[in-house]
């Protein structure tokens, strides 16, 4: 028998937890098979049997140039020939640190790992190093990777398997955590006051997008900046989705607010894997070797991830009309969504997110709102059309550079299709 994504799952299942190697990927949210894929080829993915779709998830975000992109294939190709790992410095990790360093102001020193988690759990560890308080704020909905001190009230995969706060995860490890909601500057002050100067930092996705796409409020992140001035925390943007993304200075450029500290993941590694932390000289300077705070890894830096980063941070930077494109077509798609269907659709840059609900969304709350059986529907429906969105209400979908308004067109009448034939 052939091989297809049933027999691969039965297969999968019996040796990894679930099937999978992130709960996600595992379709349990939409109760199907999830989709082997084979390979990929610009805003294209191939399963195992060969059937093409139009992929909005792209690697969840990695993929803004496409899948497979030429120039990137090239320059690993030809890295891989000169061996794959050192665990020593390279010249590569250099010039990846200095094209951020050099594009990015607020980014004065960074630190290479290898994924968003490290990355997030690294830069939390330095907050509380440099600043020698305790208490971390968070906001509820928002997904900053796995490490124990996130998995409260975290988004995406948490929110989809409805386990706010994961076993496993102790009560000393969670209760220095603090959970406001997201948009709203009173429950961050009110958290600020209550812990007096014990407050480290606070950390955000500047644009949420693990709760579905929820865009930073008018002024909330400029108030983040100023309730960390006035209190003594450190403001950490997580930017591993929208970094590089909203504009190559990621979400700071984008609302024009500085933070402390940054992490990174996803475009950075180019669809390898890489994650990074970084941000004022004086914080990072209290990271090992150099100061107390400990961080290491093996794979940090490696030489294929930091050529795969290097070759799609040179292009975009080389290309700055990106942006202005990306962002055309993720408010053409989202336009297109929110006339034909008539629900509420949240948009911004390349990032945009269908919620089942025609009340607004503009916190974990509301989102929680969306119909989730509604969207297990037109979900199976999309896959059936070939179009490929992640397999949970509570993500984004991603637009790359190699979309064409036609293939927007298709998605926005196939979403009508499926909406209006439904009800
Ligand atoms: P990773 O450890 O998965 O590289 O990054 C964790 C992370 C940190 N911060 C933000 C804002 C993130 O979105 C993520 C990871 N994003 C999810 C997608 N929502 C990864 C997909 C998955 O878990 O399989």
């Amino acid at each position: 028998m052939g091989k297809n994504s049933e027999t691969l799952f039965e297969r999968a299942k019996k040796v990894m937890p679930g099937g999978v190697n992130s709960p996600v990927r595992a379709f349990k949210s939409v109760g199907m098979t999830p989709r082997f894929i084979d390979k990929a080829c610009g805003n294209k993915i191939y399963d195992i049997e060969g059937k093409e779709y139009l992929d909005y998830v792209g690697s969840w975000g990695p993929m803004i140039l496409g899948h497979a992109d030429p120039k990137v294939i090239a320059a690993v190709q030809k890295r891989v020939e000169k061996g794959l790992s050192f665990g020593a410095c390279t010249e590569l990790e250099v010039e990846l640190a200095e094209l951020i360093c050099e594009n990015i102001p607020h980014v004065e020193m960074i630190r290479m790992v290898n994924s968003g988690t490290e990355a997030v759990m690294s830069a939390l560890r330095a907050a509380r190093g440099y600043t020698k308080k305790n208490k971390i704020i968070k906001f509820e909905g928002c997904y900053h990777g796995h490490s124990d001190a996130m998995l409260v009230k975290a988004g995406s995969g948490a929110m989809t398997f409805g386990d706010p706060d994961s076993a496993g995860v102790t009560k000393g490890a969670a209760e220095d955590t603090l959970l406001a909601r997201y948009n709203d500057l009173a429950s961050v002050e009110a958290l600020m006051k209550e812990n007096k100067e014990d407050v480290a930092c606070v950390i955000v996705e500047a644009t949420a997008a693990n709760m579905g796409v929820v865009p930073a409020a008018e002024g909330f992140l400029a108030g983040l900046r100023a309730l960390c001035d006035k209190y003594g925390a450190l403001l950490i943007f997580d930017e591993v989705i929208t970094g590089f993304r909203l504009a190559f200075g990621g979400a700071a450029e984008y609302f024009g607010v500085t933070p402390d500290l940054v992490t990174y993941g996803k475009i950075i590694g180019g669809g390898m894997p890489v994650g990074a932390y970084g941000g004022r000289k004086e914080i990072m300077e209290c990271v090992s070797p150099l100061g107390s705070v400990y961080q290491a890894g093996t794979l940090s830096g490696n030489p294929i991830a930091m050529t795969a980063g290097i070759e799609t941070l040179k292009q975009l930077l080389a290309d700055p009309g990106i942006y202005d494109r990306l962002n055309e077509m993720g408010a053409y798609l989202a336009d297109g969504l929110r006339q034909s269907c008539g629900f509420t659709v949240n948009n911004i840059g390349s990032l945009a997110c269908m919620f089942y609900t025609t009340e607004p969304v503009t916190d974990y709350e509301s989102a929680q709102k969306s119909d989730t059986v509604r969207f297990s529907h037109v979900f199976s429906g999309l896959l059936d059309a070939g179009i490929y969105v992640a397999p949970s209400q509570y993500e984004a979908m991603f637009i790359n550079s190699c979309f064409t308004r036609s293939e927007l067109d298709y998605t926005i009448e196939t979403y009508s299709k499926l909406i209006n034939g439904v009800k």
